[in-house]
């Protein structure tokens, strides 16, 4: 039998591979249209003086987003959970969260909310803390220099998969590093000019921590986290709340933005489904005309 890597990183034409068994590292080489992606489960082939990677064993979900026409980009493969870190400052774009929830459910990702900074203001995110919990969610505020508050969030990462997203500057390396001290990483600071992050981490990449047994996969902040091209059902489905009311409407092919008889909407009216969800919902639906 061979041996079974996963991709920690990757380069043009090379990758970085941990061994699933002992965690070392080698690097591989891989044919341009192979197209390994951080998370992969490859098989490698040993020539010569190298390893080249001959197969790449078929994903159970990634995390994906749009990539600059609305196709599907696959960013990371093989996730169990998606680490959603949002901050006092940079403060979360409109629907940012929902966004990436619709990402989640799509994809079987759990999701783990982290609200960071604390320290900066420890009451601005009470009320929404308060309904993605209600929602279900597994919520945490935090503060990089308080470490309980982020040593709670450390069972959970024990022996999976996370997928580390936000936005640039929120601090998700800076939180993986409390959680994970054996793993080294970049940590930048906030432009003084447009208060957003400044990019630090410039490539996605897996780490194994050996404490936990876990693979955190650290990747870029950007600025806006965008959906690729899906149907308003398909968006429905990322909003967990909903779920009791799909296949309820009159209409099997409802849309839930303007039918009759519709039963998000009634669910909306009888305060079951929170207002301010459903309207993202809507603008969610609505951003897709970006795409046409
Ligand atoms: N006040 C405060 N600052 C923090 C906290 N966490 C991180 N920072 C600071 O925020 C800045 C950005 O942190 P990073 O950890 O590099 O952020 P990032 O999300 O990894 O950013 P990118 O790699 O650009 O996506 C650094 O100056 C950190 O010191 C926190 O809890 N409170
Ligand atoms: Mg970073
Ligand atoms: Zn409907």
């Amino acid at each position: 039998m061979t041996d079974l890597y996963r991709v920690s990183s990757t380069q043009k034409t090379t990758a970085t591979l941990i061994n699933c068994d002992d965690h070392s590292k080698i690097k591989a080489f891989f044919a341009r249209k192979m197209k390994p992606i951080c998370g992969d489960v490859v098989e490698i082939e040993a020539s010569k003086s190298a390893y080249v990677i001959k197969k790449i064993q078929k994903r159970f979900n990634s995390f994906c987003r749009a990539d600059n026409r609305g196709r599907k980009q696959h960013m990371a493969a093989n996730v169990d959970q998606i680490m959603i870190v949002m901050a006092v400052e940079p403060f979360p774009t409109r629907d940012i969260l929902n966004r990436y929830l619709v990402t989640a459910e799509h994809e079987d990702i759990e999701p783990i909310l982290i609200f960071n900074k604390s320290d900066i203001d420890s009451k601005v995110f009470i009320s929404i803390i308060n309904q993605y919990e209600q929602l279900g969610y597994n919520v945490f505020k935090t503060s990089k220099d308080e470490v309980a508050s982020i040593n709670d969030i450390k069972p959970l990462l024990k022996d999976k998969t996370t997928v580390i997203v936000g936005q640039s500057g929120v601090g998700k390396s800076s939180i993986t590093r409390v959680m994970m001290p054996s793993v080294v990483l970049k940590t930048g600071k906030l432009s003084d000019k447009t208060g957003k992050g400044a990019h630090t981490t410039s490539v996605t990449q897996m780490y194994y921590d050996e404490p936990l047994n876990a693979n955190i996969i650290d990747s870029p902040g950007v600025w806006e986290y965008g959906l690729w091209i899906m149907t308003p059902h398909e968006i429905a489905g990322g909003f967990r709340e909903f779920q009791d009311y799909l296949g309820q409407c009159k209409f099997s092919n409802c849309t839930h933005i303007h039918e009759p008889q519709c039963a998000i909407m009634q669910a909306v009216k009888d305060n079951k489904i929170r207002e301010n969800r459903y309207h993202s919902f809507l603008r969610i639906v609505d951003s897709m005309k970006y795409w046409a």
